[in-house]
């Protein structure tokens, strides 16, 4: 992997809702303080290890909200920081309302708590539009754009229509919900999220689960095509993939010999006189499943007294939002509940619960994950957890276990810890025994493991594999890039047009000639199609030929009383004006037998598919049925075709536009065009088509012939046409 100097930015600019720092009264001035949070100690550490001089041009360009005065001083010799100014009154809306009481909720499956209020959303929209708006004069070609967070999800597409080319990455902090639940709001703001997201080429979540949830949205919101994890966006394509955020490692677990830190851990040991601890720490919320881990606790007292008097629970809960109602609700029945628990099991001698209500500083934070015997992290939803991480990080001296949520993303990685699923009260009591009972060495094993992992995908691999897949998406699309039709190139071809005299023209029919339909028999010849053909072929210098998948009595019915030569079926059958279909009766068919009950079987299994069965192929069409469920069954049957396609070297699967066909490999479009170029010498070729089996014929065409992809996916012809009904205005062009 290349470090970021290594790559081809010249500046790396961050975006997210807050500055990393802000600004604290003491005494008579102001001093600049960091704000909480994952990303902000990301960034500082990778800032760290940056190659970056005070007053180069290569500090990190960092733009989001904060005091107006941030802008002016130098705060951090690695950071610019550019402060977005955003309205109170929108502010309260865009923050307060859309993104703590709309998204947070939904995004971490509490549906019941989301407030749909189109006011919030008009406020997410401006105060989008005011982050665009501010950055719109700082961008200069070479920075890579990082977006970050549910704040800013219409920003990538934004800052892509001002500048076009720009290398644009976004990450996802908080979890991707299923699209059950995505689809909960409005369809206008959903279409907005994910239009906006995919301005980014590249964008990544914390887990594979999230990045598959957003995948169907994408599919199910826009339809976008989408190919092992690229999105097929109109012209460009962009990469969705999973980067689990790591920890500073090294940072957390050498910190655990600090003066100050052992200074610390010195006098917990002393408070503790033996007592095994168990530990947990969180920002008040209501997705960190404070009362299910209050009633386990509870439980586990109940259930295994040999712990009492030996065991305390120190619960450090870290102010946040408690102006809210919601929050100050969930910070009394916090008090409550403790003060229940402690009620029934407290003596003059011990009190089972510690509950603080308050921020502790990085030294006290490290002592107590290093002395606790058990990290308690039971959240409900929660997109990574870094807690979970800086706890295993940093046992050293005593060695615990950590009980772990698995709806934390960091269950995904730290799967050496005991996981509980934090609503099941007595899995998760049981589970706190366990971590109680383990032996040293057992603890020490699990442990060691998970650190040598979090140790080598750690925060700085973490952001380096980001960068470093941002620019692989950069090549994939340089090769792909997209060649749109132009007046100048369709003037180029028209002039080769008129100074040649043997020319032919492939077309293909479905969705290049006649725009796709809903079931195949509604596609049929159109009057504009049909008399273009016509003005065509009434020049004798122009050979058509019609070059389909479709079986040969269509095409005849289709094209009947005009002097078009037909191709069937990718190239089984032929047929020239006026005279008979010609056959390729060496192939041999009896396959058909053994695949016709397996395709069938997809039918009934995935609700308005359908079978066509040509003469010599099997086509499965799934255009009519729901796009979620397709998606699976064709990854199934093409598991299924490939098992019996291991035996059977002399089939092949084409994938079309929504339909999965299977066919002999003996013929395709392009081993047809070739039987007519072989046997006649035209000095103009151009070939039309617009899905995957046309790539055979584009493949097969000279270099000075013309090809044409009707669509904006990329493609191995010269040129893209957005549209499918612009092939009748450039056939009427050179006619
Ligand atoms: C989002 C996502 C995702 C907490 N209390 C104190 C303190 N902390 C530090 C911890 C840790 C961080 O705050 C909290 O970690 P989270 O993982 O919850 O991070 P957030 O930024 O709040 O949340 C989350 C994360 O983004 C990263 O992508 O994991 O799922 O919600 O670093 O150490 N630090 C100190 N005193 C405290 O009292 N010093």
């Amino acid at each position: 992997m290349k470090t970021f100097s290594e790559l081809s930015y010249n500046r790396l600019v961050i975006i997210a809702y807050r500055l990393p720092f802000k600004l604290v009264k003491k005494g008579n001035i102001n001093v600049a303080v960091q704000n909480a949070g994952g990303l902000v100690s990301a960034i500082l550490s990778l800032s760290e290890k940056m190659n970056i001089s005070s007053g180069s041009d290569s500090k990190i360009l960092w733009i989001g909200t904060g005091e107006k005065q941030l802008g002016k001083e130098n705060i951090n010799p690695k950071f610019d920081l550019l402060p977005v100014e955003i309205p109170d009154q929108i502010n309260d809306e865009y923050y307060g309302g859309f993104c703590n009481d709309t998204i947070w909720p939904l995004f971490h499956y509490f549906p019941s708590l989301t407030v749909y209020n189109p006011s919030y959303y008009d406020s997410y929209v401006k105060a989008n539009q005011i982050f665009a708006d501010t950055l719109k004069d700082v961008i200069k070609p070479g920075d890579f754009i990082w977006v970050h967070d549910y704040q800013l999800f219409h920003l990538p597409s934004l800052i892509r229509s001002y500048f076009p080319d720009a290398k644009i990455g976004f990450f996802l902090h908080i979890p991707f919900p299923s699209s059950e639940l995505f689809r909960h709001l409005p369809r206008t703001w959903r279409e907005s999220i994910i239009k906006g997201i995919i301005g980014a080429d590249l964008i990544g979540f914390h887990t594979n689960d999230y990045t598959q949830h957003f995948i169907k949205a994408v599919k199910r919101t826009l339809g976008c095509e989408i190919n092992q994890n690229y999105i097929y966006v109109e012209d460009r394509i962009c990469k969705v993939d999973a980067f689990p955020i790591g920890i500073d490692f090294d940072k957390f677990h050498e910190a655990c010999f600090l003066p100050k830190v052992l200074k610390e851990k010195e006098r917990l040991k002393k408070q503790l006189n033996g007592k095994k601890l168990i530990f947990s720490v969180d920002r008040l919320d209501y997705t960190k499943g404070f009362l299910y881990r209050l009633l386990a606790f509870e439980r586990f007292l109940e259930k295994h007294p040999k712990w009492h008097q030996k065991s305390v629970f120190n619960m450090v809960v870290v102010p946040s939002r408690d102006n809210i109602d919601r929050y100050k609700d969930i910070k009394k029945e916090i008090e409550a509940t403790v003060g229940r628990i402690n009620g029934n099991y407290s003596n003059l001698a011990w009190r089972p619960l510690i509950y603080q209500y308050k921020s502790l500083s990085f030294e006290e934070l490290v002592a107590l994950y290093d002395i606790s015997d058990v990290g308690l992290i039971t959240p409900l939803r929660d997109g990574m957890n870094l807690v979970a991480k800086e706890y295993v990080a940093c046992q050293k001296e005593n060695v615990g276990m950590l009980v772990l949520s698995e709806m934390a993303g960091a269950a995904v990685e730290l799967n050496e810890a005991i996981i509980i699923n934090p609503t099941d009260v007595e899995e998760t009591a049981d589970a706190i025994d366990k971590a109680l009972n383990l032996t040293q060495k057992e603890k020490e094993q699990k442990i060691h493991k998970m650190q040598n992992r979090l140790s080598r995908y750690n925060v700085f691999t973490w952001a380096t594999d980001f960068f470093n897949q941002a620019e692989d998406v950069t090549d994939k699309q340089k090769q792909m890039k997209v060649n749109f039709l132009d007046p100048h190139a369709l003037t180029d071809i028209r002039s080769a047009y008129c100074q040649t005299g043997k020319r032919v023209i492939f077309i293909d029919y479905d969705g290049t000639l006649i725009p796709l339909s809903k079931y195949p028999d509604m596609a049929i010849l159109n009057e504009r199609a049909g008399n273009t053909i016509k003005k065509l072929i009434d020049d004798t210098r122009n050979k058509v030929i019609i070059i389909s998948g479709r079986e040969c009595e269509f095409l005849e019915r289709q094209f009947e009383g005009l002097d078009v030569t037909l191709v069937a079926e990718h190239g089984y059958f032929v047929k020239n004006p006026g005279k008979d279909w010609i056959t390729k009766s060496s192939v041999d068919l009896t396959w058909k037998e053994k695949f016709l009950p397996i395709m069938n079987e997809y039918v009934d299994r995935c609700n308005g598919s359908m079978i066509e069965e040509k003469h010599a192929s099997i086509a499965w069409h799934y255009r009519n049925a729901d796009e979620g469920i397709a998606s699976i069954r064709i990854n199934e049957l093409k598991d299924d075709l490939t098992e019996i396609l291991k035996t059977d070297s002399k089939l092949q699967v084409l994938e079309g536009n929504k339909v999965l066909e299977i066919k002999s490999v003996l013929y395709d479009k392009g081993t047809a065009a070739l039987e007519f170029l072989n046997k006649k010498k035209y000095d103009f070729i151009m070939a039309i088509g617009d899905d995957k089996t046309d790539e055979d014929l584009f493949n097969v065409i000279p270099e000075y012939g013309f090809t044409i992809k009707i669509g904006t996916n990329p493609s191995k012809a010269k040129f893209n046409l957005k549209r499918q009904s612009q092939i009748y205005e450039i056939l009427e062009f050179l006619c």
